[in-house]
C-alpha cells in the first residue's frame, strides 16, 4: 500500500468517515504490511481513546435489537451525541453479518451524519473478531463517537467476549418471562447491569410489566454480580421509541455509580490486562499449532489419543516438550 493512500490521523479526529473506515479496514486486513500500518496509527490515536461509554447488548434474535439500535441512537443523537455501532457476530462469515442484514431497521440511524454502523468483522475465530471489534471501538473513540455500542447475537462465549470489551451490558427481554428466562444461555442474565424488556406496547403491554416483575424478583434471586451497581430492569416499545429516555438515565446512573466508587477505571484496566493476555494466548497457540518441528508429532499424537492408544495428559505432556526443545 502506497503511503500516501493511508488515511491519516488528523481526519480520523475530525471525523471523516472514509478515513475511519480506511483505517479498520487496515486493522481487519491479513497482509502483514497493511496491518502494521494499522497498528501504528492506532497506537497514535490512543492517548485520544478511551472517553465513550461502551454499551454492549444482547438478547435472542427477534428480541428487537435492531430496532432498539435504531431508537436509542436516534435518541441520543438527538441529546448531542455521536454514536457508533459495531457487531460481534461469530457467525458472520455464513450470514453475511447480523447489522448488514437487517440495515433496514436501523435505515434512519444508518444514513445519520452523527452515527456510523460497521458490521462484524468477517474472522471465523471468536478472538479475532473481538481483537478487531476492540480496535475499531478505540478508532470510533478517536473520532468523537461517545457512545459505542456493541451489539452480539445471542450464541454462547459471544456475550461474555462482548461484555469484557463494554462498560455496560445490557439485556433486551421479549414480554413472555416464563418461556425466555429458561431459553436463556446460563449466566448471561448475570452479565446484565441492565435488562430491558422490550416490545412494551399494545397488547403485550400487561406482559411486559409482569416480565419486568418476574425478572426483577429472578435477578435477586442471583448472587450479587460484577460490581456495586444493583441491576435495574426497565421495560420499553423500541418500534414506538419510547422508553429511551429512562434507559438512557439508567445508564448514566451506572457510570456514575461506577466512577464514584472507582470500579470504573478499574473494571478499564482489567479488560485491558486481560486483552493482552487473550493474544497472548491465541498467539502462542498459533505458533505452537504452526510450529513445522511440531507437524508431525501433532497429528500422530493426535491419532493416538482420539483412537484411545494414549491419554491426553500424555500426548500433551510430549508435546509440550517437544516445543520447549524446539523454540530455544
Ligand atoms: N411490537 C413491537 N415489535 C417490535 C419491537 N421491537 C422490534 N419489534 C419487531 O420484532 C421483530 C424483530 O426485530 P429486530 O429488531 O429485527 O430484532 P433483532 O433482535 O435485531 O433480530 P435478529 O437480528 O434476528 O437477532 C421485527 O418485526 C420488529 O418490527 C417493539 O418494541 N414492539
Ligand atoms: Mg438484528
Amino acid at each position: 500500500m502506497v503511503q500516501n493512500k493511508l488515511p491519516s490521523k488528523a481526519d480520523i479526529i475530525k471525523g471523516n468517515r472514509r478515513a475511519i473506515a480506511k483505517a479498520i479496514t487496515l486493522l481487519e486486513s491479513t497482509r502483514p504490511e497493511s496491518f502494521e500500518h494499522g497498528q501504528v496509527l492506532l497506537e497514535s490515536l490512543l492517548p485520544l481513546a478511551g472517553k465513550a461509554l461502551r454499551i454492549g447488548i444482547t438478547g435472542v434474535p427477534g428480541v428487537g435489537k435492531s430496532t432498539f439500535i435504531e431508537a436509542i441512537g436516534l435518541f441520543l443523537i438527538k441529546q448531542g451525541h455521536r454514536v457508533a455501532v459495531l457487531a460481534v457476530d461469530p457467525s458472520s462469515q455464513l450470514t453475511g453479518g447480523s447489522i448488514m442484514g437487517d440495515k433496514t431497521r436501523m435505515n434512519e440511524l444508518a444514513q445519520h451524519p452523527d452515527a456510523f454502523i460497521r458490521p462484524s468483522p468477517s474472522s471465523g475465530i471468536l478472538g479475532g473478531v473481538a481483537r478487531k471489534t476492540r480496535e475499531t471501538m478505540l478508532i470510533c473513540e478517536a473520532a468523537g463517537y461517545d457512545v459505542v455500542i456493541v451489539e452480539t447475537v445471542g450464541v454462547g462465549q459471544s456475550e461474555t467476549m462482548v461484555d469484557s470489551m463494554v462498560d455496560l451490558f445490557l439485556l433486551l427481554m421479549l414480554p413472555n418471562a416464563g418461556d425466555e428466562l429458561q431459553g436463556l444461555k446460563k449466566g448471561v442474565l448475570e452479565l446484565a447491569d441492565l435488562v430491558v424488556v422490550n416490545k412494551s406496547d399494545g397488547k403485550q403491554e400487561s406482559l411486559a410489566k409482569t416480565a419486568q416483575s418476574e425478572y426483577s424478583k429472578a435477578l435477586h434471586l442471583l448472587p450479587s454480580s460484577k460490581n456495586s451497581w444493583t441491576p435495574q430492569i426497565l421495560r420499553c416499545s423500541a418500534l414506538e421509541k419510547r422508553g429511551m429516555d429512562k434507559i438512557w438515565e439508567a445508564a448514566k446512573s451506572f457510570r456514575e455509580t461506577l466512577r464514584n466508587s472507582g470500579e470504573w477505571e478499574k473494571q478499564r484496566r482489567k479488560q485491558t490486562g486481560k486483552w493482552m493476555w487473550s493474544l497472548v494466548e491465541e498467539g502462542l497457540l498459533l505458533k505452537f499449532r504452526n510450529h513445522p518441528n511440531l507437524q508431525k508429532q501433532i497429528s500422530e499424537l493426535e491419532k493416538a489419543v482420539e483412537s484411545g492408544n494414549m491419554l491426553p495428559t500424555t500426548a500433551a505432556t510430549k508435546l509440550l516438550d517437544s516445543w520447549q526443545t524446539h523454540s530455544k
